[in-house]
Formats: C-alpha cells, structure tokens, sequence
C-alpha cells in the first residue's frame, strides 16, 4: 500500500501544465491506486496527479454525495454512503452554465486554509476512464466544484488564484506559519 508525498504551496511545481495520458495501461493503473491511498491517508476529496509531481492529466476523485454543511453520521459504514468515485483521465470542461456558485474550497496542497471561490453552478465534463472508455456527464454541487478545482491543478492553478490578493496573502501567510511550526 504506496502513497505519494503531496507537493505544498509555494512549490513551484504545482505551476506545472500535465500532459495528456497517451497509454493506458499497467503503470497508469499503479498510479491511479497509489493516488488513491494516498487522499485517502490524507483524508481528501479529490487530487491530481500534478500534486503529487507526475505531470500527466490523472485525477482521483471520492466525493460524497451529501449537500454542502450537511451533517454526516460518523458511524455509517463507508463504504455504503452514497459517493462518487471517480478516475478521470485527460478531462475537459465541455459546457458551463452562466450561474454562478459559491463553495468554501480547500487543498491537500494548502494545509489547514480555506477559502470561497466562485465558479459556474452546473458543468458538463469529457473524460477518459482507466481502461480509456470515453464518458462524458454533468456535474453539480459539490462534484462540480472538485472537478473544476482538479482539472485547475492540471493547468497550473490553485484555488487561490481565484480568489482577491489580500485574501491570497492572507493565506500565504498563515500556510508559511504553520509549516515553521510544524518543524
Ligand atoms: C478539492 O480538496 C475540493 O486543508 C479537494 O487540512 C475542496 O480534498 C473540492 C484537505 C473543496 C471541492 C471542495 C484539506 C484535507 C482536503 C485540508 C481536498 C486539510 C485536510 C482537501
Ligand atoms: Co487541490
């Protein structure tokens, strides 16, 4: 049971565009579980491949299908909570509504720092699975936010570069402090 180190803001790094996946075989099948065991360990929702250094355009994603602030019984059977479990190989945005929405966003790569970003409501996504079957499926709500933040992670960007500069600082700035205190 692998896992990947996940590389923290500001690594220069997480900067970096992924390529598309042109093979779909064994060692993307490694990877897709390594990266699973690895948001799992850190307690995650969603991570791309650009997170944990492979530049190449792989999301993980298990979100829950709960709406937002929802309270969620801490003794029900995981594996049995409505979810979305999800691989998504070379994903495109598609179609995006013209409504907006709003969704306090976090980050394996930002520790402990929260913040709201707005983004289109509704989005229709184009994607590869592991075995390279093509799919395409709308997304709302919660993992309509994750897909748009992962595919973001792909490109270059965090969400952080959504939101103002003296919010971004102020982020920056507490993410620096915890990480001195931390070693
Ligand atoms: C992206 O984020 C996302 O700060 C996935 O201490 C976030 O899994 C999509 C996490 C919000 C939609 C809404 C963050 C775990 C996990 C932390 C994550 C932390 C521990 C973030
Ligand atoms: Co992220």
């Amino acid at each position: 049971m692998s896992e990947y180190p996940i590389l923290i803001h500001p690594d220069k790094r997480l900067r970096t565009i992924a390529s598309e996946v042109k093979h779909f075989d064994d060692t993307l099948q490694n990877i897709t579980q390594t990266m699973f065991n690895t948001m799992y360990q850190s307690r995650g929702i969603g991570l791309a491949a650009t997170q944990v250094n492979i530049h190449e355009r792989i999301v993980v994603m298990d979100v829950p299908q709960i709406a937002h602030g929802e309270q969620r019984d801490k003794e029900e059977d995981e594996s049995l909570r409505p979810h979305d479990k999800l691989i998504l190989i070379n994903p495109e945005i598609v179609d995006a509504s013209e409504e907006l929405a709003e969704y306090e966003e976090g980050c394996l790569s930002l520790p402990g720092q929260y913040a709201t970003v707005i983004r289109p409501a509704h989005i229709r996504v184009k994607y590869r699975d592991e075995h390279g079957e093509a799919h395409d499926r709308e997304a709302t709500g919660l993992l309509g936010v994750c897909i748009q933040h992962e595919i973001d992670h792909l490109n270059g960007v965090l969400f952080i570069d959504h939101i103002s500069r003296l919010k971004r600082e102020r982020i920056e700035k507490k993410l620096a402090k915890s990480l001195k205190n931390n070693d």
